[in-house]
């Protein structure tokens, strides 16, 4: 229960929204591509605790997923497919990739692979 977890994802989330609209200038999009002002980090897959959150991430095709490690332990994000692979993230690095197809993707932790989650694209 870190108090500051919370708020490093609300904080990253902002920085990736902007970060994304400053290279895409993108005005219309939000509303296809889901809630900006409720649930946030729409893109950003945190790991904390063990724990993928938000999971299942749903994303639209095209658009960059970041995960982030907050954890203290060193984790990945590894598809089971071999779509992606973030390799070793240790304490607060992140990885970044573009899924280049829709489709559902089951991923893990291959440290860890009792660590779970599902990546939705469409
Ligand atoms: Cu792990």
């Amino acid at each position: 229960m870190l108090p500051d977890g919370p708020l490093r994802t609300v904080l990253t989330c902002s920085v990736a929204v902007a970060a994304a609209a400053a290279l895409t200038g993108c005005g219309g999009s939000s509303k296809a591509t889901g809630p900006s002002a409720g649930s946030g980090a729409a893109n950003t897959i945190t790991i904390a605790d063990f724990t993928y959150r938000p999971n299942p991430l749903r994303a639209v095709r095209g658009q960059a997923i970041t995960v982030v490690n907050n954890d203290s332990a060193t984790h990945t994000l590894t598809a089971l497919d071999g779509s992606f692979d973030s390799k070793d993230l240790h304490k607060g690095q992140r990885y970044t990739f573009t899924p280049g197809k829709a489709g559902s993707y089951r991923y893990l932790c291959s440290i860890h692979n009792y660590m779970t989650g599902t990546l939705t694209v469409s």
